[in-house]
């Protein structure tokens, strides 16, 4: 296992093996259908090309009325505790006694991408983010905490695991593409990424 260290994002390559990858892929088959995927809206009109769903106390949704974090899942329930298989991964990666309170599902189907952003919708930047890619390569692209500037980009693989702290928590970044039916770990294709947060 190899850790990369870009602009002060730890990327693991292969951090997880694919018995892991594979507990993982069946606890977000199970709570995609307690908590079903949605693609959000956003306040400019267009819906996002990823499809998302969250558990924890609280989610992360976007609709006409802006980006927030909610208790509970846009059809109305509340969303599902997070699987401890998960938040597992959370332990070992951050050595912290405080565990998430929010993690987001994010799939990527063939030409889903998400564009330059900052994550900054969670109360205290102290915390560290932690980010799980499972399925196809998606290409991931680092910039600045401002807007703008040159950019590095590295393609995450199935079972790489990424932690963002300290300075690099308010880092632009994004999705640019994937590279569809490049796992076979999820049977329709497609990139799952879970990113475990503390919110409040
Ligand atoms: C850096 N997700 O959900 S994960 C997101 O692969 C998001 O689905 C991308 O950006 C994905 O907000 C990238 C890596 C990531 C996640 C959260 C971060 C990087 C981050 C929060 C702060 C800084
Ligand atoms: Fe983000």
């Amino acid at each position: 296992m190899t850790c990369l260290e870009i602009r002060g994002f730890q990327i693991w390559k292969d951090n997880l093996d694919v018995a892991e990858q594979k507990v993982l892929v069946a606890a977000v088959r199970r709570l995609v259908k307690v908590a079903p995927l949605r693609q959000p809206d956003t306040p400019y009109g267009r819906p996002m090309s990823v499809r998302m769903t969250s558990a924890g106390t609280f989610g992360w949704h976007s609709d006409r009325r802006g980006y927030r974090y909610t208790s509970r899942h846009p059809d109305g329930m509340e969303w599902p505790a997070i699987p401890q298989e998960i938040l597992a991964i959370w332990d070992r990666v951050t050595g912290l006694a405080r565990r998430p309170d929010c993690c987001l599902v994010n799939w990527y189907d063939e030409g889903a991408r998400m564009g330059l952003h900052q994550d900054r919708d969670e109360a205290d930047f102290t915390w560290p983010v932690v980010s799980i890619s499972l399925g196809d390569d998606g290409l991931f692209r680092i910039g600045n905490q401002t807007r703008g500037g040159t950019t590095e980009s590295v393609w995450l693989a199935s079972g790489d695991v990424v932690v963002m702290g300290g300075g690099a928590r308010l880092t632009y970044h994004g999705i640019d593409r994937i590279r569809f039916g490049s796992s076979r770990l999820l049977s329709q294709g497609g990139r799952l990424n879970l990113t475990l947060r503390v919110v409040t």
